[in-house]
């Protein structure tokens, strides 16, 4: 069988832990703890062995996990693409100084689900030149060689037989580069040095970019992806093929998903391999790029739309630089003929907003273009003035005071009129679109992938909307056929099923078949029992047990006693100035404050206890992402040694998150929290996994929580805050000075300023919420505006929490209305949408 298969290219993995996985999806759970037991040895003590396999960042990292689930299965014939980091994600300690990275060789006990295929690897090219052949082909000569080789990760699917992979690439030198020259005649130093320069390619998840050293270090990662990976998927077609390949039949057979804009450099070197290799031509090859390739958008943060020097690509990859040279080429020819060339002005700022080679000299085909344009308006206006002279012999008087007016002017402005008038048509062109000496030269790879591929998507509806309103805007008006939107989904098995076994016994009890972890619409079954007593007292037991999971996590990992009474309210994230983790410890200070100012009855009173509880990482050279680690700790080290607050209030920083803490914390939280300024988060997908474990959520009308919130029902999602469209303008309004922050706010502000919470120096913190100088952005991430808003809305919780029989109802619902972020769903939108992939099932 020949069929289309999709692969899913992907910087990032994150895994979390295989044996549980595995086991579930295989169906042996129970057999499996058994056999183990008579082994002398429980199923969760050998489960806790395993390292979290951290190949990731974030989101994601984690989404393109839960989609490999999701395809595996569906049997989708599909497969994942993606590096074997040696180290990943780095181990996070939290000291007395806040947040500490440690490396995590997450191999070193060796790694039972990998196969070593020695059998597949691929040579991959760094730097070099390129020359042309008798033929006219183009040939990447010289430079740098290594091999990738194949690292095989078997992906099993829920009942079924199918079972994908997950083909991570590590690097190492070829034999035939290795040095025995200079090995024999002794200097072992130098034939090792190669060898060292290759395998530290795949050492370590995206090195902090700040060196010119660490950028292009992630730059060979990206390119050994996506090298190693197109040529096995070219030379798994070509067998597919047999002895009758058909270029042609590519797209037909082959669909290639880039996972954000890391894995870009999959479009230059899909062409350099048809072109320079197969021997196709230009137009034939970019015709099979574009119907093979779609890109998925994951962040509007500017600052994360990936941008390479110009230079530094054309160094490491020549070849690739002249390939998206003719790219942007036919670009600048589309935008010519949508925009015209008469207005240049217009043109410039088209150029501008779409080119993907930003301030590089203008390719000669269109530079003509350009200048054979101009001169036929300068002849039009030249003829103009003719017969405007001729007919304005009258207007001499006005004529007579301009040339008193230019004998007045200084010698200076004459020389600048002088140079205008002398500039010809090619000069003016070039003046106009660059290259200009002062301005970096940079290449766009968003661009290139809007560009270059078939698809476009955002990963929930608002932020679809955005990337076609605001991010792409001017793609949008080319092509408003390419974009799409695919929500986001995570896999019910991983998420519900195996990280609750408890909740999901009840649920398939009460909707009579565990049909759900792969129908999981059959979940809304649920909301008839949603005010059974019975199942209630199920619910909130399971919850409860949940819970007491959560308070030996925290005891273990911080020493903190925690009581399970309190309601359990959760943030887990990266740390983040747009997700606003500083949101939610200004609420807890604030909520502090008051309870201090309280008697003893009116604080018990007024608040209900909780349990506040903080994960995640912060980028290792994101200061101010640090320095808010710091400030959540040094609040939780007053407010939980504080004998008069006692279980009111505790604030728990739990360090090293990962997926294997979430799977403990998701089950057990009864609130969380995703806060993020709206507009700013794509998507989320931890508020998907809260919602399908029955918590419930606070948070802005921001990514997939809009689309929680009308699936569960407005009356069980806590909403509060600015709405994207107002964002703007609140900027600018605080920008000017303008906006007059709530009392309530500057009380805050103030509480931390006395020292209560230690002799840190707030001041950098404080700074960016209040736009001091020196902080350029003044509170850009609306904290100050929402505050207000927000602690009102956690009174709301307060009160809601009081009456357990109506949160425990939200609760099920939650579940219930959750159905729609399976990460199912989503598989089956790309695979109809964007891959145009059926399922295959095995006999
Ligand atoms: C994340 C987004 O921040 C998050 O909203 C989204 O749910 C997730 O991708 C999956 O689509 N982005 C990243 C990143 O992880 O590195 O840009």
């Amino acid at each position: 069988m020949n069929v289309k298969q999709a692969y899913y290219l992907s910087m990032e993995f994150l895994q979390g832990r295989a044996l549980l996985n595995a086991i579930g999806n295989l169906g042996l759970t129970g057999p499996y703890a058994d056999a183990l037991t008579k082994l002398g040895y429980s199923l969760e003590d050998v489960a806790r062995q395993e390292p979290d396999a951290a190949l990731g960042n974030g989101g994601l990292g984690r989404l393109a996990s839960c989609f490999l689930d999701s395809m595996a299965t569906l049997n989708y014939p599909a497969w994942g693409y993606g590096l074997r980091y040696q180290y990943g994600l780095f181990k996070q300690l939290i000291t007395k100084d806040g947040q500490e990275e440690v490396a995590e060789n997450w191999l070193e006990m060796g790694n039972p689900w990998e196969i070593v295929r020695n059998d597949i690897s691929y040579p991959v090219k760094f730097y070099g030149k390129v020359i042309e052949g008798a033929d006219g082909r183009k040939e990447w000569t010289g430079g740098e060689d290594i091999t990738a080789v194949a690292y095989d990760v078997p992906i099993p699917g829920y009942k079924t037989k199918t079972t994908i992979n997950l083909r991570l690439w590590s690097t190492k030198l070829g034999a035939e580069a290795f040095d025995l020259h200079a090995f024999n005649n002794g200097d072992h130093a130098k034939a090792y040095e190669a060898q060292k320069k290759a395998e530290k390619i795949c050492y370590v998840l995206y090195p902090g970019d700040e060196s010119l050293e660490g950028k292009t270090l992630r730059l060979k990662q990206q390119y050994t992806l996506c090298s190693a990976s197109l040529q096995d998927i070219i030379a798994r077609f070509e067998k597919r093929s047999g002895n009758a390949v058909n270029w042609d039949q590519f797209p037909e057979k082959v669909a290639v998903q880039m996972n954000d804009t890391h894995p870009t450099l999959c479009i230059p070197e899909l062409l350099r391999i048809l072109m320079d290799v197969k021997g196709l031509s230009w137009k034939q090859a970019w015709e099979i790029t574009q119907r093979t390739v779609a890109y998925t958008n994951h962040t509007v943060l500017p600052e994360a739309l990936e941008k390479w020097s110009f230079t530094l690509l054309g160094e490491l990859l020549p070849r690739h630089v002249e390939i998206i040279a003719m790219i942007d080429e036919e670009l600048l020819h589309t935008i010519l003929a949508e925009y015209g060339t008469e207005d240049l002005d217009l043109l410039q700022e088209k150029l501008n907003q779409m080119r993907i080679l930003d301030n590089v000299e203008i390719p000669s085909s269109v530079l003509e273009l350009l200048i054979k344009a101009e001169e036929s308006a300068a002849d039009v206006e030249k003829g103009a003035d003719e017969e405007q002279e001729e007919e304005g012999k009258d207007d001499s008087k006005d004529e007579e005071t301009e040339a008193v007016k230019a004998e007045t002017t200084n010698e200076e402005e004459e020389t600048e009129v002088k140079k205008v008038e002398v500039e010809d048509s090619p000069a003016k062109i070039k003046r106009i679109f660059g290259p200009h000496p002062n301005k970096p030269q940079v290449v766009h790879m968003a661009n290139l992938c809007v560009v270059s591929g078939h698809a476009v998507n955002g990963v929930a509806e608002i932020h679809s909307e955005i990337v076609k309103d605001e991010v792409f805007n001017e793609f949008y008006k080319l092509w408003p056929e390419k974009f799409q939107n695919k929500t986001n989904g995570v896999t019910p098995r991983r998420w519900l099923s195996f990280c609750n076994p408890e909740l999901s016994e009840i649920i398939t009890k009460w909707i009579g078949s565990d049909d759900w972890l792969v129908n999981t619409e059959k979940l809304a079954e649920l909301r008839k029992f949603a005010d059974n007593e019975e199942l209630q007292s199920e619910w909130r037991k399971a919850k409860g047990n949940n819970k007491m999971k959560i308070v030996s996590l925290i005891k273990e990992k911080t020493g903190y006693v925690v009581s399970p009474d309190a309601m359990f309210d959760v943030q887990i994230k990266r740390i983040h100035e747009y997700k606003r983790q500083l949101l939610n410890i200004f609420g807890i200070v604030y909520r502090y404050k008051k309870m201090k100012e309280m008697s003893p009855e009116e604080r018990k009173e007024k608040f209900v206890p909780r349990v506040c509880i903080f994960g995640g990482k912060a980028f290792a050279t994101y200061v101010q992402a640090k320095r808010i680690v710091k400030f959540i700790t040094d609040v939780g080290e007053t407010v939980n040694h504080d004998p008069e607050i006692g279980d009111l209030l505790k604030v728990v920083f739990v360090p090293d998150y990962n997926v294997s803490v979430a799977e403990v914390l998701i089950p057990g939280s009864e609130l969380s929290q995703h806060i993020s300024t709206a507009g700013m988060e794509a998507s989320g997908t931890s508020n998907m996994k809260f919602s399908m474990n029955g918590c419930l959520l606070i948070g802005t009308l921001d990514g997939a929580n809009v689309e929680i919130r009308e699936e569960v029902g407005e009356d069980n999602f806590f909403l509060f805050g600015a709405q994207a469209h107002e964002i703007a303008g609140l900027r600018k309004e605080r920008a000017e000075g303008k906006f007059v922050p709530d009392p309530r706010f500057e009380e805050v502000k103030a509480f931390i300023r006395t020292g209560v919470f230690g002799t840190y120096n707030y001041e950098e913190l404080m700074g960016s919420l209040e736009g001091n100088e020196g902080y350029g952005r003044a509170d850009y991430f609306l904290v100050g505006k929402d505050f207000p808003d927000y602690i009102e809305c956690q009174d709301k919780v307060d009160e809601a929490y009081r009456d357990q029989k109506k949160w425990t109802k939200m609760s099920i619902l939650n579940t219930a209305g959750s159905f729609k972020f399976s990460s199912d769903r989503t598989i089956h939108q790309y695979a109809r949408d964007i891959w145009r992939i059926e399922p295959v099932e095995l006999p």
